[in-house]
C-alpha cells in the first residue's frame, strides 16, 4: 500500500472520505493577488506606495513590467495545484505610454490582461486603487471634505465597475470587484460622523448603476487602522458591514484588519444567515503588519474549517492579500497559496460527522478528543497525492524550480 492509500484508510476509520475531499478541493478557486509580484507597485510609474500599507524588504527580482509580472505569476501557478483566479488592481493597467489618470481608465486598458487570462484559462478579479496617487496624499479619497476630490474618486470607482464587468463578461466568470478605501486620521478627529456620511454618499453614487451579477460583484473591505490612520478609519468594520447589508454589496473581511484576538473565522457563521456571499482576504497579521505571507497555521485552518463546516464554498470567496519584498516573490506566492489550499484540504478532511454526533449526544470530551486526533492524521500523504494528480511538484521540490527561475530570470533584473 502506498502512503496515500494508508492515509485514506486512516481517514476512513474516522468516517472521512479522502477521495471525495480531493475532488471537492479541485473545484474551489483561490483569487490570487497580482501585487505580491511587484510590492504593490503597479504600472503607472508611481515611485511610492501610500495609503497606509507598506512592502518592506529589497530582495532582488521584483517584476517591473506587465510581461515580467505575467511570467512570474505563470511560474508561480505552475507550482500550485488547482484552477485559480488572478486578482488585479486598477493601477496595473496597460496605458501604452500615454498618461491615463484614474478617472480616465477604460476596459481597453485591461484588454491585454483579458487576452492573457483567456489564453491561460484564468478568470480575473479586480480592485479600484484608492492609494499611491497625488489625490490621495492627505489620506482621504471618497470621504474627502473637498467635493472635487470626492468626484474624482467616484469616477474612478464607477469606471472600475465597468472594467470589472468587462472582465467577467469576456471571461465568462463574474469578476469580484473589491473596494478598499484608505480614508482615515492619524490622530483624534473632531468629526467622525462627517466623513462616514460623505463615504456613504460617494459609495451610493458609485453603486448607483446596475451590472449583471454574472459579470461583476462588488465588495467593500473594512479596516481597523493603517500606517498614518491609526486613530480613525472611515471604513471601519461596523461601517462596511452596515453599508454592505443595507446596499446589497458584499463585505470583505481581511484576516489582518481586526483587533489581535478577533478572528474572521468566527465571523463567517455570524454573517452567513444574513448575506448570500462574503469575500475573505486571507492574510497574516504580525504586530503592526496585516500582510505577511499566509502560512498553514491555526488561523488559516480555522478560517477554512468554518467555510467547510458551513459547506459554504459557493458563497464565501477566498482571496489572498499579502506582500513580502524581503524574499523571493515567486516563492512567496507559492508558499502562501499552497498553504491556503492545504488549509482548505485540512478543513475538508475533518471528521466532522463524528464530531457533530459527539456534540449532539453530549459527549463533549469526545468532541474535543476527536478534534485533537484529527490534527495528526496523515494529511501530508493526501496533500502530496493532490499535488501529484494536479501535475505540480510534490513536497518541497517546488523550491528547486523557484531557485532555477531565480538563476535564469530574476537575477538579471536590477
Ligand atoms: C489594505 C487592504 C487591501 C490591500 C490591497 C492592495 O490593508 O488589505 O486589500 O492590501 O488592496
Ligand atoms: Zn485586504
Amino acid at each position: 500500500m502506498n502512503a496515500y492509500e494508508t492515509a485514506r484508510e486512516a481517514y476512513a476509520s474516522l468516517g472521512v472520505d479522502a477521495e471525495a475531499a480531493l475532488h471537492r478541493l479541485a473545484t474551489i478557486p483561490v483569487s490570487i493577488h497580482c501585487w505580491q509580484g511587484d510590492d504593490v507597485g503597479g504600472f503607472e510609474g508611481a515611485t511610492q506606495l501610500t495609503g497606509g500599507i507598506l512592502a518592506t524588504g529589497d530582495y532582488p527580482g521584483r517584476a517591473r513590467t506587465v510581461a515580467e509580472l505575467r511570467a512570474d505569476f505563470e511560474k508561480a501557478i505552475s507550482l500550485i495545484p488547482g484552477t485559480h483566479r488572478f486578482n488585479l488592481h486598477a493601477m496595473y493597467l496597460e496605458h501604452g505610454g500615454a498618461r491615463v489618470d484614474r478617472d480616465q481608465i477604460e476596459p481597453r486598458h485591461f484588454a491585454g490582461w483579458v487576452e492573457w487570462a483567456r489564453s491561460r484559462r484564468l478568470a480575473l478579479d479586480f480592485n479600484p486603487t484608492f492609494f499611491s496617487h497625488p489625490r490621495s496624499s492627505d489620506g482621504f479619497t471618497l470621504a474627502h471634505r473637498d467635493s472635487g476630490i470626492r468626484d474624482f474618486w467616484v469616477e474612478h470607482g464607477r469606471r472600475c465597475r465597468e472594467i470589472s464587468a468587462y472582465m467577467g463578461r469576456e471571461l465568462g466568470s463574474a469578476s469580484l470587484n473589491n473596494f478598499w478605501i484608505i480614508d482615515g486620521w492619524k490622530d483624534h478627529p473632531a468629526d467622525r460622523l462627517l466623513h462616514r456620511e460623505l463615504l456613504v454618499d460617494s459609495l451610493d453614487r458609485i453603486f448607483a448603476a446596475d451590472y449583471p451579477v454574472e459579470y461583476t460583484r462588488d465588495a467593500l473591505e473594512s479596516k481597523l487602522f493603517g500606517i498614518g490612520s491609526e486613530t480613525y478609519v472611515v471604513g471601519s468594520h461596523e461601517f462596511c458591514l452596515a453599508y454592505a447589508l443595507t446596499r446589497g454589496v458584499m463585505l470583505t473581511m481581511d484576516a489582518g484588519h481586526y483587533h489581535p484576538t478577533e478572528s474572521i473565522a468566527e465571523k463567517v457563521s455570524a454573517l452567513l444567515p444574513f448575506v448570500s456571499n462574503l469575500m475573505l482576504h486571507v492574510s497574516r497579521p504580525v504586530r503592526w503588519d496585516s500582510d505577511h505571507v499566509v502560512l498553514y497555521d491555526d488561523e488559516t485552518r480555522a478560517i477554512m474549517r468554518e467555510v467547510a463546516r458551513a459547506d459554504a464554498w459557493q458563497r464565501v470567496y477566498v482571496a489572498l492579500d499579502f506582500f513580502d519584498a524581503s524574499i523571493n516573490r515567486v516563492a512567496a506566492w507559492v508558499i502562501g497559496t499552497r498553504a491556503t489550499i492545504k488549509a482548505m484540504l485540512f478543513a475538508l478532511l475533518e471528521p466532522i460527522e463524528l464530531v457533530k454526533t459527539a456534540e449532539q449526544e453530549g459527549r463533549l470530551a469526545d468532541r474535543l478528543g476527536l478534534l485533537e486526533e484529527a490534527k495528526t492524521l496523515p494529511i501530508g500523504a493526501v496533500w502530496d497525492e493532490y499535488c501529484r494528480r494536479s501535475g505540480v511538484p510534490v513536497g518541497g521540490s517546488w523550491m528547486d524550480e523557484v531557485a532555477a527561475y531565480e538563476r535564469s530570470v530574476l537575477r538579471d533584473r536590477s
